[in-house]
């Protein structure tokens, strides 16, 4: 069977089981008490073929860790980190963007470095605002004549044709896991981790208010020598009015601690009194290789639906069987207070880890991580929702596998995260780190939904006539 004819099987096998969970659920969001409007479809069913987009193997083999946007026209922009080996750390950050919906992609190219300065780079981040693409990535300096350590900011506004950098940050260490995120009013921020040389982390945000001309300081949201002993992973987002709120985790012994949440009525000047979201438990840890690389950790993910609902989904070593898992919770009170935890992944066994979520035009989360079964894993997809907005029972679609091939456990490091985000039809893409050829590629999928017969569904996403034809 090829690869495009079992895709056609799972989607319809797919097809079917949602259709009952249609009959089940009656398919009805309230906005609020005054409001109610149908939550209708598309509900996704399966996923289109798998694309490679990493394809140029020339310089670097390996490529990890992607990045993906997509403007209201429905182009596609997505970007990643390049690395010598499977597990090593980033060398360059790429570009490619796709006219056609994800069926074909730009030949990759890589982002510039920093004033012609000898960078190495990595931490790929992709924004949007309007029709112009914010492009963040760490750099380094590999010439012994400088000490350049930043996130920089690459702002293109003819579709990544041409761009241009500013440095979007001024620590005194090593500038490392950035997040970036466009309020409203098109102000940019860069919330990341500033390691120091002797193993402080401090955690900043940054400003931008002229479109990502220069960058201003703005914050601390955690500090290591005040709140011992480490901070990782600084998440940013906004809410409708604007303010600003960062997630992320602290690391208060060896190798636990928890997610933490704040926010700053002040544009990033002052952050209220940190929180603990798990606050009866320590949960949030990380795991490393044999060689001591990292492996799986536990990092945030924090959005607003339209109604500032804040959603914050995350992954923790805590399921019944000694794996990881994924856990998800909500706040109505801008994260004073929070709902109770929800198990986003369907199955307990094994690992599950590195979830994403987008928030659709009807409040649905798109949810996607990678499951790890006995010797290789791969990415997957749930949606989940409530029936009403009052409700807390939330509804989630059977999990739906996002590549037709997995990725062996050999390979112990496809980044930090892969993204998926919906576009303006409320249809998630993918982009995901994949093994499957002996090294490690960038690959794209879209979904695929039930309004489609499964014959128009495989025209639809440029399947061939004949792998139809089961
Ligand atoms: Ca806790
Ligand atoms: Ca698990
Ligand atoms: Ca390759």
């Amino acid at each position: 069977m090829t690869l495009s004819k079992k895709a056609v099987m799972i989607a319809f096998i797919l097809f079917c089981s949602s259709f009952v969970q249609l009959l089940i659920y009656p398919s009805l969001i309230f906005v609020n008490s005054d409001t109610v409007i149908e939550n209708e479809e598309p509900f996704i069913v399966g996923f289109s073929e798998d694309i490679l987009i990493s394809t140029n193997d020339g310089d670097y083999v390996h490529h990890v860790e992607p990045t993906l946007a997509i403007n209201s026209d429905g182009k596609i922009f997505a970007g990643w980190k390049n690395a010598d080996g499977h597990n090593t750390g980033g060398v360059r950050v790429s570009f490619s963007r796709s006219d056609n919906n994800g069926k074909t992609w730009t030949t990759p190219y890589n982002m510039p470095m920093f004033e012609g300065i000898f960078t190495g780079q990595s931490d790929p981040w992709l924004a949007l605002y309007q029709d112009t693409i914010y492009y963040a990535y760490l750099e380094y300096s590999r010439a012994i004549t400088s000490d350049l350590s930043q996130i920089t900011l690459a702002k293109s506004d003819d579709y990544g044709y041409t761009w241009s950098t500013v440095s979007a940050t001024n620590g005194a260490g090593f500038a490392d896991k950035e997040t970036m995120t466009i309020d409203s009013l098109g102000n940019i921020y860069v919330a990341y981790d500033d390691i120091l040389i002797n193993g402080t982390v401090i955690v900043r945000i940054t400003r931008s208010i002229n479109e990502g001309e220069s960058f201003q300081e703005r914050g601390i949201i955690a500090d290591s020598r005040i709140h011992p002993i480490d901070h990782v992973g600084p998440y940013v987002t906004t809410n409708s009015e604007n303010d600003v709120f960062v997630a992320w985790t602290w690391i208060t012994t060896d190798y636990w601690g928890d997610i933490y949440i704040t926010n700053s009525t002040d544009h990033g000047a002052t952050f209220e009194t940190k929180l603990d979201v798990n606050p009866t438990s320590e949960n949030g840890t990380f795991t490393v290789d044999q060689t001591g690389r990292p492996k799986e950790v536990t990092l945030p993910v924090i959005r607003f639906d339209s109604n500032d609902r804040l959603y914050i989904l995350w992954s923790e070593l805590i399921d019944p069987d000694g794996s990881w898992g994924i856990f998800l919770r909500y706040s109505d009170d801008n994260g004073l207070t929070w709902s109770s935890r929800y198990t986003i992944n369907q199955i307990i066994n094994g690992n599950q880890w590195q979830p994403d979520m987008d928030i659709d035009s009807q409040g649905r989360l798109h949810i996607s991580y990678y499951d790890q079964q006995g010797n290789s894993y791969g990415p997957y997809y749930r949606m989940a929702y409530f029936s009403s907005y009052s409700s807390t029972e939330l509804i989630i679609t059977d999990a739906k596998p996002i590549a037709s091939e997995n990725t062996s456990t050999v390979y112990t490091r496809p980044g930090d995260y892969f993204t998926i985000r919906v576009d303006s039809d409320d249809i998630p893409h993918v982009v995901w780190t994949d093994g499957r050829n002996e090294e490690m590629d960038i690959f794209y999928s879209h979904g695929i939904t039930a309004g489609l017969s499964p014959l128009q569904k495989g025209l639809a996403i440029g399947i061939p006539i004949s792998a139809i034809v089961i």
